[in-house]
């Protein structure tokens, strides 16, 4: 699973992607900074189960700290998208390619309104970000309608003549940009269009259905960034004007601040909480102490930087994603070795059991017997739906 950080230039989504991995992408005040997608890891969290045994776990893949778990998320930060990206213009076509694999968009916009479409800066509050929620909605559906059109009507002919169903030829050509078959088969039913005989689609009826698999395969999220210079009534009007679409504030440059100086040992601040502490004030130097008090007054102002609740929204809320932990012993919730809940895993709300075996080892989703679950003990079968954070054994044949 990956979440695509995208939006157009200069709004701060290489510091968000920062704040989150804690790597050093290029950040800085003027559009296309970013040239290239940067790649890392984040993490969200969840309640890890090691205390209802009352032993420490031992993490290979995810952290625990204080009894909650970092398990781990793919990220990708991407140049800054334009209107017109679809035709090439900005850095366009290469940006959105890079984001075929990506499961959900994080749409980061200037919630102080103080960059223009391209990224330039504009006086604050000059320009609104809900337009550029409207264009990049253009963009993307445009760029999906683009990679479905190739060559499509001699190869609907084919699928015709072979009787081939149309939900198959979707797929295959949809393959490269990680669209399943449910959201295709969604995106089917939304629109009135003639299954039979998709060489007959028009460029219309393509862009329409694009929009509609947009809509069931691509959860957004939009993130209103720099709120440091607005209020949240901005963000309560930005969130109203892109309903549906769900709507954050977020403050990324306090994020990457906050995390960097926990890093550090200046401040002692977990991800997601509204305060942070300092331990030794004396460390300080006067400009430290002076920013740093300026974050207290943001985080009580705003309830947190939104970072991290961003993210977590995204995954849990609009990917729907859980958390589960596979495990070799049920009892004492150990793999072969004797660690404790080794592995934290995401995977989609309503995974089979066996899928989940199938993601451990493909061996063991082969070979799967029955699943067996590590607090009631009771056998689950292969089409068994996972609860969020279960503990679970797979039974499979030697
Ligand atoms: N005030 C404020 N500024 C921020 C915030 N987040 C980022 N910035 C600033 O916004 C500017 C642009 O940040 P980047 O992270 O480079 O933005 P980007 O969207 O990746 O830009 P491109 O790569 O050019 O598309 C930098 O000067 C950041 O310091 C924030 O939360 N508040
Ligand atoms: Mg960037």
């Amino acid at each position: 699973m990956e979440v695509g950080v995208v939006g157009k230039p200069n709004v701060g989504k290489s510091t968000f992607f920062n704040a989150l991995t804690l790597l050093d992408a290029p950040m800085a005040p003027y559009p296309f900074t970013t040239v290239a997608p940067n790649r890392g890891v984040a993490a969200v969290r969840a309640p890890c189960p090691h205390g209802e045994k009352g032993v420490a776990c031992a993490p290979g893949n995810a952290r625990c700290v204080d009894g909650t778990r970092w398990v781990p998320v793919a990220l990708v930060d991407v140049p800054g998208l334009v209107p017109g990206a679809h035709e090439g213009k900005g850095l366009g076509h290469k940006f959105l390619d890079d984001l075929r694999a990506a499961d959900g968009f994080l749409q980061i916009v200037d919630l102080s309104g103080a960059t223009d479409a391209e990224g330039r800066i504009v006086p604050a509050h000059s320009h609104d970000p809900a337009d550029e929620v409207a264009w990049l909605e253009e963009e993307l559906v445009a760029w999906i309608a683009e990679i479905l059109g190739r060559g499509f009507e001699r190869d609907a002919r084919s699928v015709e003549l072979e009787g081939r169903k149309v939900e198959e030829f979707l797929a295959q050509r949809l393959t490269g940009l990680s669209i399943a078959p449910p959201a295709i088969a969604a995106a089917l039913r939304a629109v009135p269009i003639d299954r039979a005989h998709p060489s007959h689609w028009t460029d219309a009826e393509r862009l329409a259905f694009a929009r509609e698999l947009l809509r069931a395969a691509k959860p957004r999220l939009v993130v209103g960034n720099k709120c440091d210079r607005t209020t949240p009534e901005a963000a309560k009007e930005l969130a109203g004007r892109v309903a549906p679409i769900p709507c954050l504030a977020t403050a990324a440059d306090a994020e990457l601040t906050l995390r960097r100086a926990a890093r550090a040992g200046l401040v002692t601040y977990r991800p997601g909480d509204a305060e942070f502490q300092i331990p030794s004030p004396d460390r300080l130097s006067p400009a430290q102490a002076k920013a740093l008090d300026g974050l207290t007054s943001l985080l009580r102002h705003w309830g947190g930087t939104g970072v991290q609740a961003a993210l977590e929204a995204m995954v849990f809320g609009r990917l729907h994603q859980i958390v589960v932990y596979p495990v070799e012993d049920e009892s004492a919730w150990t793999d072969s070795r004797g660690r404790v809940l080794p592995d934290a895993l995401l995977v989609p709300a309503g995974t089979p059991a066996r899928a989940l075996a199938y993601r451990v080892h493909t061996d063991l989703g082969e070979n799967f017997v029955r699943a067996i679950d590590g607090r009631s003990h009771r056998a689950l079968a292969a089409d068994h739906p996972l609860e969020p954070n279960s503990v679970v054994r797979i039974v499979a044949r030697k």
